[in-house]
């Protein structure tokens, strides 16, 4: 069986559509990071990077103990593999995938992640004209590559719909929060409407919605509370 450590954010949802696609059984176990749970103890061995999604298979090929993987490119590489769809082992289409798996997981990603990080933030913390301008330029020039990639081809990879695709998407569904206009990208919008009509990307994107919180129906002292635990980590000590 497949466990995956989850709350419902777009790396999570890589991971979920990738699950549908291949209908492979899984439990979710909820990760509350809203709450903190992602620096528990028995997270931390698993992920010392205290961030979800984590993946642990308890049947692994080949039998023997559990294995258990964080950072989703590589959970979504170890499902592929072990499934045998959705990630070409053929050296040509297994590095067509692989370039885009990394493209998402070091520039798309986190660049997006720091638009919302900044916009969510608003003037809380001062004049923040700077950083939204640098991250929305940032987002605009991913949205150009994905438009770009995708204008003589399917698919990022190709002819072939992959993992590639699959952990891209969900970072995409807030193009307009995001400060986009989907219009400057025909290409990219083309993809992305074939995809958000996968019925599996539709259950995978939909998947723990009933575990999410609106923060900004909170009282303001938990919201207080909330910003300071996802805002200001640091180093956490290592036991001795
Ligand atoms: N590169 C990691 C990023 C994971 C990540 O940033 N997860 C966020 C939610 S989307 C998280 O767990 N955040 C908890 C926190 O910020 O404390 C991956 O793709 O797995």
């Amino acid at each position: 069986m497949i466990e995956l450590h989850y709350w419902p954010t777009p790396n999570g949802k890589k991971v979920t559509i990738l699950l549908e696609e291949l209908g492979m059984p899984y439990k979710i176990v909820p990760v509350n990071i809203q709450q903190g749970a992602q620096f528990e103890t028995p997270f931390l061995k698993m992920n010392p990077n205290h961030r979800m999604p984590v993946m642990v298979d308890t049947e692994p090929k080949g039998g023997g103990a559990p294995i258990s993987v964080f950072e989703s490119g590589a959970i979504m590489m170890y499902l592929a593999e072990k499934a045998g769809k959705f990630w070409p082992q053929d050296p040509r289409g297994k590095y067509e995938v692989t370039q885009w798996v990394m493209w998402q997981m070091a520039n798309q990603g986190p660049k997006l992640g720091e638009v919302g990080h900044f916009l969510r933030l608003g003037d809380r913390e001062g004049d923040q004209t700077y950083a939204n301008r640098r991250f929305g330029d940032e987002a605009n020039r991913l949205y150009g590559v994905l438009n770009y990639r995708l204008a003589d081809r399917r698919y990022l990879a190709g002819d072939e719909y992959t993992i590639a695709d699959m952990i891209c998407y969900p970072w995409t569904v807030n193009w307009k929060f995001q400060g986009q206009n989907i219009e400057e990208f025909k290409h990219f919008k083309r993809w992305f409407e074939e995809l958000g009509a996968r019925p599996a990307v539709q259950k995978g994107m939909a998947v723990g919605s009933d575990l999410s919180v609106d923060v900004t129906k909170l009282p303001p002292e938990e919201q207080a509370r909330i910003r300071k635990r996802m805002y200001n980590q640091r180093a956490i000590p290592a036991p001795a």
